[in-house]
Order: C-alpha cells, then sequence, then structure tokens
C-alpha cells in the first residue's frame, strides 16, 4: 500500500517566477490613483499611454508634468546631494557626436564644432544600495510602462554601468552643449530646477538611421530657431525622449540652485553600452566593457 500523503501539509516546491527578490514598492514613487501604470486595464492608463505615444510620434518628446511623488523628489535630492562631492568636474570642448576633432573636414562641418561642456554627472555606479532612483529603474512595471509610451517593442534597462541612471548636475553658469545620445530613449525626472535658465532645447528628428543632415544641423549650431522647441520641467516632471535623432542642450543656469536631473535611460539592445570615447567624454572615463562592445551599430550614424 502507497504511503498517505497528508495534503493538508504538503506543500509543493515554489516554482521559478520572474518577480524580482525585492519587491518595489511603487507607491513610494508614484501616486498609482493619478497614475495607475501597474494596471493594465484602466482607462487612465491608457489615455497617458496615448498621449505619450501621440507627442512621441510628433516631437520625439513627450511631458508628464508632477509624475514623481515630491517626496521621492525630496529622498533624490538627498541623495544627489550625498554623492555631489564625487560627481565629475567636468571641463571639455565637445562636438555634437562627441567625436575627437577631424582636421581633414571643413572648418564649418558641424563635426568639427566643439563647445565646452562645464555640466557634470554624478555617474551610475555611484547610486547607493537603497536608492530610490535605482529603485524606480529598477521596477519591471515601470519599464513596461515606458515601453508602452515608446510603442517601438521591448525596451531594456542600459547595460552602460556609467551611463544607464546618473543625475545630471548644472551648477551655476553650468553648459551642457548640444549632441546626440548614444542610446535611442532617455526618460529624465527633474529633482531640482535652476533659478533661470538650464531649459532643454531640441530640434525633433534632426537627423535619422539614413541621414546625418549635417546642413541642417549646421543651421542650427549657427543658431537658426526655426524648427527648435524648448521644455521647462519643474521638479517631479517626466520627460520621455528619442535621443539618438533630436539634437539637444541645455541652456546655461543662473542663479545659486544647483539644477539637478535623474536619467533612467533605456534601450532597444540590451547588450550596447557607450562607444569608448561618448563614455570618456561624458562619465570621465571608459571601462572594460565599453572597449569590449564596441562593435557596429545597426544605424551607421555618428555618435
Ligand atoms: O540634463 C538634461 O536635461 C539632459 C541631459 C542629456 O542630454 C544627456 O545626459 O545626454
Ligand atoms: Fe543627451
Amino acid at each position: 500500500m502507497s504511503e498517505l500523503v497528508n495534503f493538508d501539509s504538503y506543500r509543493a516546491p515554489a516554482p521559478p517566477t520572474a518577480f524580482s527578490a525585492a519587491e518595489i514598492r511603487l507607491e513610494d514613487f508614484i501616486d498609482l490613483d493619478e497614475f495607475p501604470i501597474h494596471d493594465l486595464a484602466s482607462p487612465k492608463r491608457q489615455s497617458l499611454v496615448d498621449q505619450c505615444r501621440a507627442d512621441l510620434e510628433a516631437f520625439g518628446c513627450s511631458h508628464v508634468p508632477r509624475f514623481i511623488k515630491e517626496s521621492a523628489i525630496q529622498a533624490m535630492l538627498e541623495e544627489a546631494n550625498r554623492l555631489m562631492k564625487d560627481a565629475r568636474p567636468a571641463d571639455d570642448f565637445v562636438n555634437p557626436y562627441l567625436t575627437p576633432d577631424d582636421p581633414s573636414l571643413p572648418d564649418d562641418h558641424p563635426k568639427r564644432f566643439f563647445e565646452n561642456r562645464t555640466s557634470a554627472f554624478i555617474n551610475s555606479d555611484l547610486l547607493e544600495s537603497h536608492s530610490l532612483l535605482r529603485k524606480i529603474y529598477d521596477s519591471d512595471v515601470v519599464v513596461h510602462f515606458v515601453a508602452d509610451c515608446l510603442n517601438n517593442g521591448p525596451v531594456y534597462r542600459w547595460a552602460d554601468p556609467l551611463g544607464r541612471c546618473p543625475y545630471s548636475v548644472m551648477r551655476t553658469g553650468d553648459y551642457f552643449p548640444w549632441h546626440y545620445d548614444g542610446n535611442e530613449f532617455t526618460v529624465s525626472i527633474l529633482v531640482q530646477a535652476a533659478e533661470k535658465g538650464g531649459d532643454f532645447e531640441y530640434v525633433p528628428n534632426l537627423r535619422t538611421p539614413h541621414s546625418e543632415n549635417f546642413d541642417a544641423v549646421s543651421k542650427v549650431l549657427q543658431g537658426d530657431r526655426e524648427r527648435l522647441r524648448v521644455l521647462k520641467l519643474k521638479e517631479g516632471d517626466l520627460q520621455l525622449f528619442k535621443g539618438r535623432y533630436s539634437m539637444h542642450r541645455v541652456t546655461p543656469t543662473e542663479g545659486p540652485v544647483t539644477r539637478i536631473i535623474a536619467l533612467p535611460t533605456y534601450v532597444t539592445n540590451p547588450y550596447l553600452v557607450n562607444r569608448p570615447h561618448h563614455a570618456k567624454a561624458f562619465y570621465g572615463r571608459a571601462e572594460p566593457i565599453h572597449h569590449e562592445r564596441e562593435m557596429d551599430r545597426s544605424d551607421k550614424l555618428t555618435d
């Protein structure tokens, strides 16, 4: 006779699970009544996603005011201030492609247009272990929401150890020059606005995967503002931006308050990282991974 199993006390081994080991409490940083991003059937979520998609389609940029709770912004500000001493002081000259000068090109070529970048980064590898920004980035619900808004198939967190989720820091008079991003999408969360200036300026879809459009780039660099758009963010606002095709910059800040912005960054290829020269120009150094993974992009654009 087979042994009787007492089903009351029997517990099957836990099945494999895709949930994170640590639960991320969305309500620590998002008001879920206002922004029910976890509820896939919610009409509120759908209209938010529809609005973001429409803006991204039209301008390569969408803006959700007051998306992150004030208490979470305060926690991020405190973290950024604790890490501020390690913000890499940047004072170098960069062109929109973050490449070295190429004297074989004519003087007025956009690749020879260099501006002084004084803004700094608190690199992603410095975030504290209980960082709220790290939790926002680690949340699968947030990744899913961002992917729905971008409407571009699955997106992944970025493998770049320095650039994946940094704080960008601009002290009085700092400037973040015209450039294209090496990755496709950036999600910005403003943590502290400057008193004046620090505006995000961009030209939607100035280049395409097939054309650098150097003539139009030159015009913008010379001051043409015809197609330029300006985004003035407030603390807690979320911005979704396609930075690989839309050239952008942040205007010089004025006044004593440091502009701090968190930049959780997403990609369609979870393997790629910044090219070594890009990592050096923005984050101060290139790690072995930047050399190991320097391979052809699917597009042929300069970055
Ligand atoms: O500070 C910002 O708003 C934009 C930063 C940026 O463009 C970048 O990190 O590539
Ligand atoms: Fe950028």
